[in-house]
């Protein structure tokens, strides 16, 4: 790797975070605004939810039930000017090298760039390339859906596997969760990532080999659960197909490295290519989507792309005070470095997105997940929030207990769509009524005096109160179409780079997943050793591969 140069726009993310004057005026801010409660604020504006709500790219931001007034919103914009937001966009869009410690651009926004558009890296303009891509896709993607692709004995494909993992799974399986109803039903459609042999074995038991194609989906293609699991793909295939060459016909490759596909045995004409500069979790529209695309057909991803093409433009070329992705990192910060707030919940409200919040976890934490700054210093203030989350309603029967009533503070994120893409009597007027009133009642509670009106007893009222001035947003869009899950993931996307530049980190490396990577492999091969030689851990850890040896013996 080359060494890291900052990029120009490093300057104002030099000034410590605590000590920008907008920051400090937040604190200030903070010790009057903390006391004011949603009931009061409402109270007192009929017009809050009209001022406090944005649209984009076919999107709803209802942000009016959070703990802001507008004096809150204009020093929070006022940090994101002095925090060097709008540079850092234009940065970023200009393909300048701000993933600083790994010297690379960062350009998932050219991954869904019109043909017509010019994104340059280092002088080259990018977006051919990703049309070229996209175009051996599609061709790639019709010649296996129509049946013309055919397996070892000649039947057409029904079965795709996708391996890989973290970002070269958590997409592809979300984007296919997601879009499931846009999906060629008669094809199935099997994600394996853990190295635990259960994961291949389950997704694979009922599969016929001829019939089944394996996309290998590794940006390094060296992560040794990936590289597991597709030999292990192979030898499964290969008990059935017996001939090596048959292999060609059920592998293809994801990957940014020729060699490694080579020296694996797939032939590059069958691998589908991206670049160093689209991050692993930045990287479910780049041809990492490709069993997206088998599943939904070219003409949907297309469709999911403009839709992430969309809210990009939003996020480039609208004023901070409407820019719905800096909106949405503004108030994670004043939650996460305010409130103290340490996590926040993602809840959507509808069951095709029931892996959208392990999604976002990837998307946010190993993103924002760093405690230095570009500069190289130790931050002295929290970075990025815990994500979590669980579609509604099940997530009321469980956890909203300890957001209603809890001692933590939880912002919440809903989203709801105005039409089910499953209209089955009443079950979406129901659904959406929950959203409503989950968000009204973590917003106003219900006090002491409504309590009692109800007739409760003296010594339960207590246990029926509820606080209230829990905060929330509400996204609602039209449908869940592919437009808008790509318009919904690049708001998270771009909420996530809003706060990493007022963090001033690098939100583009993940240095703690590299070391994954490396620690294990030493003790997987003092695990292969059968003496007990050569163990040079602490004493605990010493012990339990000492164990582990000879229960497994
Ligand atoms: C994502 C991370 C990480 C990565 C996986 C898989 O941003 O870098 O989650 O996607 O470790 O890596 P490969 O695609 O190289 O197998």
């Amino acid at each position: 790797m080359s060494a890291p140069v900052p990029p120009t726009v490093e300057t104002k993310m030099a000034t410590r975070l605590t000590s920008r004057p907008a920051f400090q005026s937040l604190t200030k801010h903070f010790e009057s605004a903390s006391g004011l409660h949603l009931r009061d604020l409402f109270a007192t504006d009929p017009k809050r939810s009209e001022r406090f709500s944005v649209d984009a790219a076919g999107l709803f931001l209802d942000y009016s039930k959070n703990r802001i007034t507008d004096e809150t919103m204009a020093l929070l914009f006022e940090l994101a000017r002095q925090s060097g937001v709008q540079e850092h966009i234009a940065a970023m869009f200009s393909g300048e090298k701000i993933n600083i410690t790994e010297n690379r651009s960062v350009l998932h926004v050219a991954l869904r760039s019109a043909r017509t558009d010019t994104c340059n890296v280092d002088g080259h303009n990018v977006v051919p390339d990703v049309h070229e891509v996209l175009d051996r896709m599609a061709a790639f993607a019709s010649r296996v859906r129509s049946g013309e692709w055919k397996g070892f004995t000649g039947k057409p494909i029904r079965n795709v596997v996708n391996i890989g993992i973290g970002g070269s799974d958590l997409g592809p399986v979300m984007a296919y969760e997601a879009l499931r109803h846009y999906s060629r039903r008669e094809m199935i459609f099997r994600f394996v990532s853990n190295i635990d042999g259960t994961d291949f074995a389950e997704a694979t038991h009922d599969l016929s080999p001829d019939e089944t194609l394996f996309i290998i989906s590794s940006k390094t293609f060296t992560t040794l659960e990936t590289m597991t699991n597709a030999h292990t793909a192979r030898d499964w295939l290969l008990a059935a197909a017996k001939q090596p060459a048959h292999t060609a016909k059920h592998f293809v490759a994801v990957s940014t490295n020729a060699k490694e596909v080579s020296a694996f045995g797939i032939d590059t004409a069958n691998m589908f290519g991206f670049w160093d500069w689209v991050g692993g979790r930045y990287s479910m529209d780049s041809a990492i989507g490709l069993s997206t695309m088998l599943a939904v057909g070219p003409e949907n991803f297309s469709r999911m792309l403009s839709g992430f093409h969309a809210m990009d433009t939003h996020f480039r070329t609208a004023p901070l005070e409407r820019n719905m992705p800096v909106i949405m990192g503004l108030l994670s910060i004043w939650y996460n470095n305010f409130f103290g707030a340490q996590t926040v919940a993602v809840l959507p409200y509808d069951q095709y997105l029931k892996r959208f919040p392990a999604y976002l976890q990837q998307l946010t934490m190993e993103s924002n997940g760093k405690s230095v700054t570009v500069s190289g210093h130790r931050v002295d203030y929290e970075t990025g929030p815990i994500f979590w989350g669980e579609p509604g309603t099940n997530g009321q029967h469980s956890f909203y207990q300890l957001i209603h009533q809890g001692t933590k503070l939880i912002p919440c994120d809903f989203i709801g769509f105005a039409k089910s893409l499953n209209p089955l009597g009443n079950h979406h007027n129901l659904l959406m009524a929950n959203v409503f009133a989950q968000a009204e009642a973590l917003a106003f509670g219900k006090t002491e005096e409504q309590v009692r009106q109800e007739g409760t007893p003296e010594w339960l009222v207590p246990h029926r109160t509820f606080d209230g001035n829990r905060p929330s947003n509400v996204i609602l869009a039209h449908q869940l179409t592919p437009e808008i899950l790509g318009a919904l993931v690049a708001l998270y996307e771009h909420s996530v780079f809003t706060q990493g530049v007022i963090f001033s980190i690098d939100s583009f490396d993940q240095w703690g997943v590299e070391l994954g990577k490396v620690l294990a492999k030493k003790i997987a091969s003092e695990l292969a050793a059968s003496d007990d030689s050569g163990l040079n851990h602490d004493s605990s850890t010493n012990a339990l591969m000492r164990r582990y040896r000879r229960e497994r013996a």
